[in-house]
């Protein structure tokens, strides 16, 4: 599978919008959100919930092991699990698999979404899809990541705890 091509930076970090009223269904309104979710931790959990507490219905993207290699990130976790642990979690409506980094807008157009939502780590990084719906990203959780979280687990064992 060729590299896609990162999507370019597009300048300004843009302020987090307002979601939209009532563009689905019933006047309920959806996010989307993409990611690795390796070792699921509460920084993704306080992302989800914040993006629930602006939209009705969280739909939630995860990189599968292949497309992982291709952002160049190995998880600890594969996808099978990483996937159904998302899913499990209250503030997911729906998990979809992220093969690449060109599918955004098709997922945007395919389940209607009014918001496409990020951490702050992202912040500017997809401001083009402004052209299909609210562009947002939110302050990321500090102190936690998947990264930090693996090596705390690699000091613990060589500690022999
Ligand atoms: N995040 C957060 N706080 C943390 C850690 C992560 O808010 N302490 C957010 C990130 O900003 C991201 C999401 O949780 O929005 C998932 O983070 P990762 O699993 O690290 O995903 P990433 O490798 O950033 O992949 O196409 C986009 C990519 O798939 C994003």
């Amino acid at each position: 599978m060729d590299t896609a091509a990162l999507p370019p930076t597009t300048g300004r970090a843009g302020a987090p919008a307002l979601a939209r009223p009532g563009h689905g269904a019933l006047g309920r309104t959806t996010a989307i959100t993409y990611g690795t979710y390796d070792l699921f931790h509460i920084g993704h959990v306080r992302l989800f919930e914040r993006i629930k507490q602006r939209f009705d219905v969280l739909v939630v993207a995860v990189s599968t092991d292949e497309f992982n290699a291709i952002k160049g990130k190995k998880s600890v976790m594969p996808f099978v699990d990483r996937f159904e642990m998302v899913r499990a979690c209250r503030h997911v409506d729906l998990a979809i698999a992220e093969n690449d980094w060109a599918q955004k807008e098709h997922d945007i157009v395919a389940h209607g979404a009014d918001g496409f939502v990020m951490g702050s780590d992202w912040s500017g990084r997809f401001d083009h899809l402004r052209a299909l719906c609210d562009v947002i990203y939110l302050p990321r959780t500090e102190g936690v990541s998947s990264t930090e979280l693996k090596q705390c687990i690699r000091a613990t064992a060589a500690a022999g705890a």
